[in-house]
């Protein structure tokens, strides 16, 4: 019999309290991979006509992943509030307000792919409160750094569904069986190549970025020879590096002097899998899960990769 999402109750000290909570995660992928592959039929590609916090177009698959992704995470009953990349505050979940765990996630990152049909992922990490459970959890709860976290993972669309996830011991892949309707360890111990690989990075801002990064990346090219390879979905692009090697980052620029993407939804979460997989996670001049969060929405520079690659990059 393969191992399915339930081999993660005997991993580490968390893994049978996250193991409901990550399979959780896998019955919001099943949903959200159905609703994807049908989204042309219903008419439930473009865009929902608002914006989330952050100023962006929401696709009507955001904003469906996300009430998919809230609703099984209420199910699960351990699981008292979710943060999310489309919410502005924090969803508090009454009806298990005393449980133990907070859920943060991008229910469907790089969703500017789905006009082409390209690959999109979510991008999960679970804390736990620190607030007690006799009060209501609060985004406080949330602001906690990647050293804090107990489990992250990401799900990945493509031509299989695959959800990948670590619980602080290594990081194992599982990919959905359709023939069993279940998720079936593929990748058990997930590890970065150490040398090799691709760079991914939106590269037509490079006129843009701060920090230098033009000129250190034109040194990595040189010093390495990598090839380059760029999805524009964080979870692909995230998901091929780590399985061949290489560096992916989004630097600080002049439009995003912050970086673009989410500390909490994103930089975290994919910091603790590179970690776990034996890669480096870096942001400006400090590592990402030592950066202490403080706020909900906020952004920041990444560089996750092969520890010598990244310490090539950098300098
Ligand atoms: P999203 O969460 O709104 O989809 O945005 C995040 C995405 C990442 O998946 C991807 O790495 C990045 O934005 C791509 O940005 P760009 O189009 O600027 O290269
Ligand atoms: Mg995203």
């Amino acid at each position: 019999m393969p191992l399915t999402l339930n081999n993660i109750a005997t991993q580490g000290k968390h893994g049978s309290a996250m193991m409901p909570i990550i399979q959780g995660v896998g019955r919001a992928a099943i949903e959200i991979s159905a609703v994807l592959r049908g989204a042309v039929f219903r008419g439930a590609l473009g865009q929902a006509g608002g914006e989330n916090v952050q100023g962006e177009q929401q696709q009507l698959l955001d904003v469906l992943s996300d009430e998919i992704f809230l609703d099984e995470m209420r199910s699960t009953g351990f699981v008292c509030a979710v943060g999310s990349e489309e919410q502005e505050e924090l969803l508090v979940i009454d009806e298990y307000s005393h449980a133990d765990y907070l859920v943060l996630v991008d229910p469907l990152d790089g969703s500017s792919n789905l006009d082409v049909d390209g690959p999109v992922g979510t991008i999960f990490s679970i804390v736990k409160r620190k607030t007690a459970n006799t009060e209501r959890p609060h985004v406080s709860d949330t602001l906690q750094s990647g050293r804090e976290v107990i489990a992250a993972g990401y799900v990945l669309y493509g031509p299989s569904t695959m959800l990948v996830c670590s619980v602080g011991e290594g990081v194992d892949g599982y990919t959905f069986n359709p023939a069993t309707a279940r998720f079936e360890l593929s990748h058990g111990d997930m590890r970065i190549p150490a040398s090799g690989g691709y760079y991914s990075v939106n590269e037509s801002n490079a006129d843009q970025w701060l920090d230098g990064m033009g000129a250190k990346l034109e040194h990595l090219k040189s010093e390495t020879g990598l090839g380059m390879r760029y999805v524009g979905a964080m979870v692909a692009d995230m998901h091929r590096t780590i399985l061949k090697g290489g560096v992916f980052l989004y630097p600080a620029d002049s439009k995003n002097k912050t970086g673009k993407l989410r500390l909490l939804y994103e930089a975290i979460p994919m910091g603790f899998i590179m970690e776990q997989a034996g890669g480096k996670a870096m942001s400006s001049g400090i590592e990402v899960l030592d950066i202490q969060p403080e706020a909900l929405h906020q952004r920041v520079p990444v560089y996750l990769g092969a520890g010598k690659i990244v310490d090539t990059l950098l300098g």
